[in-house]
């Protein structure tokens, strides 16, 4: 009995620890890269993915041969390391206290108005603060927009930039980020575009800007995205409470193919699906954001990291899209336009065999729901060999990854034009 007093007055004072601000403590929690050869040792890492309510997958676990991320808690280490070597998986130490690279994280949240924007990581706050403050210093030309509002009650706040030059029935493209909370490159990268689009002097900058309507959301997940900067670094889901866990993942949660393929039932998962399509808030809001404007869009891009892919559809299925060649051709060209800069290397395909399996994500939607028939995922910088856990990436990299993703969305929508999807 005073044992569970006990128990219960710990859980409270946890609980009150970190309502009171304290973040997520990842003190000697390793990283691994773990790789299977085979496909016994595949399902192995599978089951523990599955089942494990202490290990931290950073990848899904579907392929031979394709290195894994996982975050182990130091009292795992041991057994976690005995498994691996007695079924003979390989593996390989990236991170050997979790917490100093997640304390190198925060410390790259700007804390004062820096004078360049993408020299750190933004709040949520700092974000929204500069879209309001573009809808008043572009008047006509910025609109903000809003996706819906989040569990929190908070605005998926967004702008749609549409320039006042004569030209009617522009198409309109729209870009979607920060679907997954911890992604933090993905939203930095949204806002470096919306500042070309309205301040670039290049040429072809001001083409894509003068041509098209642009539905830009930064942050599609904004409680998932504080909850990284007040209480865990490494959060990817939403913020809904389902029992003792928190949060679906958004990208798993919408009306396509629900749940049929690489996401999970189990609300303590990554991947956990929801409790049904759309029971997130965000993507219940989102999707019917998106599907009021279906006549309109014609290019859906969805801006996450990392591992430098650029992939199109489907998720859900290794059947290819019908336009598949086309897909292929604005593909490469894409590619070819983001190494131009900095010999940047991204690969990629059709997301069922490029990486994953994954039902009920955005592009999938887009592509199979709406009618837009363009829809392309980004995983930004860095790559997959990055020495680390993959989401701390250094802020002076901010501008060079979204130069970079510049001069894809260029390429990209000069072709997507070329193959006649605008007309
Ligand atoms: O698993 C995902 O949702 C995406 N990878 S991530 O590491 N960012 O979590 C890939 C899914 C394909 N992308 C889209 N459908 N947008
Ligand atoms: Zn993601």
């Amino acid at each position: 009995m005073s044992l569970n007093i006990g128990l219960f007055l710990i859980l409270c004072l946890t609980a009150l620890a970190l309502t009171n601000g304290e973040r997520v403590r990842f003190d000697n929690y390793r990283v691994y890269e773990v790789n299977a050869s085979n496909r016994e040792k595949l399902a192995l890492l599978k089951q523990m993915e599955d089942t494990s309510d202490s290990l931290l997958f950073l990848d899904g676990v579907h392929k031979i041969n394709r290195t894994v991320k996982v975050v182990v808690p130091p009292h795992k280490v041991s057994d976690f390391l005995l498994v691996l070597d007695v079924n003979d998986i390989d593996y390989n130490l990236v991170e050997k206290d979790l917490q100093t690279a997640l304390e190198k994280d925060y410390n790259q949240i700007a804390t004062r108005a820096t004078t360049d924007q993408w020299s750190a990581y933004q709040t949520l706050d700092f974000h929204y603060s500069w879209l309001r403050s573009l809808a008043s210093s572009y008047p006509g030309n910025v609109t903000l927009i809003e996706g819906g509002k989040s569990y929190e009650k908070r605005s998926i706040l967004g702008v749609k930039i549409s320039l006042h030059n004569g030209k009617k029935q522009k198409p309109g493209i729209f870009l979607e980020a920060g679907i997954h909370a911890r992604e933090w490159i993905a939203p930095a990268t949204a806002t470096y575009v919306i500042d070309a689009l309205l301040t670039s002097t290049d040429e072809q900058v001001r083409e894509l800007a003068e041509t098209y309507e642009w539905y830009i959301i930064p942050h599609a997940n904004p409680d998932g995205y504080v909850y990284t900067h007040t209480t865990n670094r490494m959060w990817r889901k939403t913020r809904q409470p389902y029992g003792s866990c928190y949060g679906a993942d958004p990208n798993r949660n919408w009306n396509v193919s629900w749940n049929t393929v690489g996401a999970s039932s189990n609300p303590c998962s990554e991947t956990f699906a929801g409790s049904a399509a759309n029971s997130e808030i965000e993507v219940k809001s989102l999707s019917r954001y998106v599907d009021s404007l279906k006549s309109v869009v014609k290019l859906y891009i969805s801006f996450h990291s990392f591992s430098q892919y650029l992939l199109y559809p489907n998720g859900d299925t290794p059947e290819l899209p019908d336009n598949v060649k086309d897909y292929e051709q604005v593909y490469n060209v894409t590619l070819k336009a983001i190494s131009k800069r900095y010999d940047t290397v991204y690969t990629g395909g059709n997301i069922y065999d490029a990486i994953y399996p994954a039902a009920g994500s955005s592009v999938d939607y887009a592509y199979s729901k709406t009618g837009i028939r363009m829809a392309f995922c980004f995983e930004l910088r860095p790559n997959g060999s990055f020495n680390g856990n993959g989401m701390e990436l250094p802020a002076d990299q901010i501008r060079p990854t979204a130069e970079e993703i510049l001069d894809g969305l260029v390429a990209m929508v000069n072709e997507v034009k070329v193959l006649g999807y605008f007309d």
